[in-house]
């Protein structure tokens, strides 16, 4: 454990890897778990250490934006990501551009980092669509609702690129060679799909990295329901390397995921990621966290947000002044005002046709499919006569 960190509230595990102080401050001692990712650090420019930071201060605005527009009947549901976008923001700058995220509903850090438009992501949230964006586009698969079901696919994927991959050279697989990131949460992790997931790419050393945000909370259910012990242990299980990342450190989880993207590129198989966060809010706009848990731990994980700690890191190194500061406020604001613009000008001309969702089911046309296309169209049309009937 870093000699500073003596003061966070929630302690880690002893193993976690923290790389800066909880007030951002680069640690005055290492433990040995972070000294081996020191030489990972090493590698972020001052570019890509700032886009950390912008990432991170443009989700929260548009976090907020969309919490306002839910609550004003524009979206159906939200999601909040705030406490989280260290370890989102973090471990999307460890990634290459050809790699692929297949997010849960809540990496709205890695969407919007990888270009998707808050219109896009919105169009979910809105009941408008699937997905609103094109996952080619982005490398960003679809949100998938139903826990850890996209740890199947990310892995599925990854087994496909293994074999695209299987007669590549070391070089080649440095050079270009494809990673997937799989994310999912501390609940997610009781999931069976959690584990076949894991013991697939295990047996086929698949290029996954299994990046689980540890949030301490599953709706009202706390961690220490879930598993006795931390998370990243159970990868030994599996026969490959868990890591445990302090994830309100964005420092620390880029270093960590650069090393688990680098192991699973050179071919060796999968590895495990377990970021310590915090969910600061509630866990949708539909849910209340006051009825569960204190505001003592609330106050306690406030104390270590990571926009702050990367704020205070960027400030001591002298890698962003007032100016890179209000440029990034600005940014965030900008953000903000495009993302209502592109909620409350959605209408029915606008947003994607409901036929586009039995059109994208499968590749080729299917019977099955095309009968619910004919049945929906039935139903819809049943609408229209009864609208009818009452003017
Ligand atoms: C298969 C399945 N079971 C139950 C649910 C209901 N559900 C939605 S979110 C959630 C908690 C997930 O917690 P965690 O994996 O820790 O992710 P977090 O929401 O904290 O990011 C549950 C039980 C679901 N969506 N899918
Ligand atoms: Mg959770």
């Amino acid at each position: 454990m870093v000699s500073d960190a003596q003061t966070v509230p929630q302690p880690l595990p002893p193993e976690a890897v923290q790389l800066m102080t909880p007030q951002g401050a680069p640690p005055s001692a290492l433990n040995e778990a972070s000294e081996r990712f020191l030489p990972y650090l090493q590698r972020l420019n001052t570019e890509a250490a700032q886009n950390i930071y912008r990432t991170m201060v443009t989700t929260r605005r548009v976090d907020q934006e969309a919490t306002a527009l839910q609550r004003q009947g524009q979206l159906v549901l939200w999601v909040p990501s705030s406490g989280q976008e260290g370890a989102q923001a973090g471990a999307l700058a460890a990634l290459a551009p050809q790699d692929w995220i297949f997010p849960t509903y809540r990496e709205h850090a890695m969407a919007l980092g990888r270009g998707v438009t808050p219109r896009e992501l919105l169009l979910l949230f809105r009941g408008a669509a699937h997905s609103g964006w094109n996952a080619q586009d982005y490398r960003v698969h679809p949100y998938t609702l139903v826990l850890a079901a996209q740890a199947l696919h990310a892995t599925g994927y990854a087994w496909g690129v293994g074999l695209d991959q299987c007669d590549w050279t070391s070089q080649q697989r440095a050079e270009n060679g494809e990673v997937v990131l799989a994310c999912f949460g501390d609940g997610a992790s009781s999931e069976g799909d959690i584990h076949e997931s894991m013991v697939f790419a295990a047996s086929y050393d698949a290029p996954v990295v299994f990046f689980c945000q540890n949030n301490h909370w599953a709706i009202s259910v706390p961690f220490e329901v879930q598993s006795r012990v931390p998370i990243a242990r159970r990868a030994a299980g599996y026969g490959f390397d868990g890591v445990t990342v302090d994830g309100n450190d964005p420092l620390a989880t880029y270093a960590v995921t650069a090393w688990a993207a680098e192991q699973a590129r050179s071919g060796t198989g999968p590895v495990l990621v377990e970021a310590h966060t915090y969910r600061m809010g509630a866990h949708t706009t539909a849910d209340d966290p006051t009825k569960y848990r204190g505001r003592d731990e609330e106050q306690s994980w406030s104390a270590l947000d990571p926009i702050t700690r990367m704020r205070s890191y960027l400030t001591a190194q002298d890698l962003g002044d007032d100016a890179f500061f209000s440029a990034v406020d600005e940014e965030a604001e900008d953000l903000a005002a495009q993302t209502r613009q592109a909620v409350v000008s959605m209408t029915a001309e606008t947003i994607p046709a409901l036929d586009d969702v039995f059109a994208h089911a499968y590749a080729e046309p299917h019977p099955l499919v095309e009968a619910e296309r004919a049945w929906h169209h039935t139903w819809e049309a049943g609408f229209a006569e009864t609208e009818g009937e009452n003017r």
